[in-house]
């Protein structure tokens, strides 16, 4: 049976703030800090095992090694270079899985296959260097090409960031979506990293009936205010798209156009009067996981814990909720250490909509395997990193000791 499984990146034990993404206020704001890796690891899994228990089907990728030598040695990396170029080399920021690939799911595919494009993340250098470790991970984890078909990325031309500029509206999971693919333009104060070519390349290469794939434009304003994916203004869920009213360029004619494909389309709108676009990405209350319950209880909002410390944005949920519209819970969880780099609950994992039974089941999470999960890394992950760390033979030991540790427990060896 096809059901949405989150596969969450598991947070590395080289995560650190570097501050290497420009126009993401929280990775700048919080460059230089000290970040306390272990507890971000375990953040994140107390999140997949808070999922778990809502009885989602969850699943997990894998962080990749670093530091990346190969970069290094590509960029010739001396005591003489930029420490940003040492930084990226050391980052951990696969962790964030929403930008690993683009998912189409079976039922939207001219051949019925799930399409996987990973990302080139082309527009930063930490996240470029991610794409073909990610690609390893997915072509192990969705092997079977009977309900797969993994593609090569987008050329680097084109930025593509996968499924953070990507939504998909559909009446149930299972059935045939529409697929919304939501691009930048440069040319503002911080760069459009999901390039129009790129989105219509990935529906391409999928397979999509074009009458059911809507392309729009991200505003540039939300850009501008530190919005640099769609998934920080807008989420969506089955039938409902959440959104604040300034993410789109043209916002009436995106939802015109989203209706015109999909006319069971339910908006759940914020305005600017009643959260600001800067509260909103101060907050991350849109880079939410929306999802829908199966014991029948409606859709939840799985929000960062920011969003409870700020008044604006907690009225509004309760207001929500004592009205009918379809989010009937929201549920914050802490990923405070994801979230001081500009990642939330949405940012941590990766949709793809499959039957569990044609996924390789190391990739997919119990309870158990969390418990077991845990015990390595409260023994291995370092407690925390400062920026002087980077570069060092004890973190990296550390590091790959962590990595071999993981990889080892969860019987993926043929990842080394
Ligand atoms: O690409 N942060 C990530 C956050 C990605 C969030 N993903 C989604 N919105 N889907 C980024 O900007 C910061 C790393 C640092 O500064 O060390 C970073 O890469």
């Amino acid at each position: 049976m096809l059901q949405e499984i989150n596969f969450d990146g598991l947070i590395g034990p080289t995560h650190n703030y570097a501050g290497l993404s420009l126009g993401n206020i929280a990775s700048a704001y919080h460059r230089g800090r000290i970040s306390h890796p272990k507890a971000a690891a375990l953040q994140g899994l107390a999140k997949m095992r808070g999922n778990i228990a809502l009885g989602l089907a969850q699943g997990i990728l894998l962080p990749l090694p670093r530091p990346n030598h190969g970069l290094l040695t590509r960029l010739a990396v001396d005591e003489a270079a930029d420490p940003a170029l040492l930084a990226a080399a050391w980052s951990a920021s696969s962790m964030w899985t929403a930008n690993a690939a683009t998912i189409s799911p079976a039922p939207d595919t001219r051949d019925n296959r799930c399409h996987i494009t990973p990302a080139n993340l082309a527009t930063m250098l930490h996240r470029a260097q991610e794409w073909p470790a990610t690609r390893r991970q997915l072509d192990l984890a969705f092997a079977d090409t009977r309900h797969f078909a993994i593609h090569d990325p987008v050329p680097a031309t084109f930025g593509d960031e996968g499924a953070a500029n990507h939504m998909r509206l559909c009446r149930r999971h299972d059935a045939a979506g529409v697929e919304v693919f939501v691009f930048g333009r440069s040319g503002g104060r911080f760069p459009a990293r999901q390039h129009e070519q790129a989105s219509r390349a990935v529906a391409r290469l999928h397979g999509l009936d074009p009458r059911r794939c809507v392309f729009v434009e991200q505003n540039p304003d939300a850009i501008a205010a530190g919005a640099f994916h769609n998934d920080v203004v807008a989420v969506a869920n089955e039938r409902v798209l959440f959104t604040h009213a300034r993410a789109f360029a043209d916002q009436e004619g995106a939802y015109e156009a989203i209706r015109a494909a999909f006319p069971d389309l339910e908006v759940v709108e914020v305005t600017e009067e009643e959260i600001s676009l800067e509260e909103a990405i101060r907050t991350y209350l849109f880079n939410a996981q929306l999802v829908t319950i199966p014991d029948g209880s409606g859709m939840a909002l799985i929000v960062p814990d920011e969003c409870r410390h700020s008044e604006t944005v907690w009225t509004w949920c309760q207001r929500m909720l004592a009205g009918n519209g379809p989010i009937r819970h929201v549920i914050p969880v802490d990923v405070r250490q994801s979230m001081a780099n500009g990642g939330g609950p949405a940012c941590l994992r990766l949709r793809v909509v499959a039957d569990p039974a044609t996924v390789d089941p190391r990739f997919l999470l119990t309870e158990d395997r969390i418990t077991q999960i845990e015990g390595v890394v409260r023994d291995i992950w370092p407690e925390q990193i400062a920026s002087t760390d980077l570069g060092t033979a004890a973190l990296e030991e550390q590091a790959q000791t962590a990595y071999r540790a993981i990889l080892e427990l969860l019987s993926l060896n043929e990842l080394r």
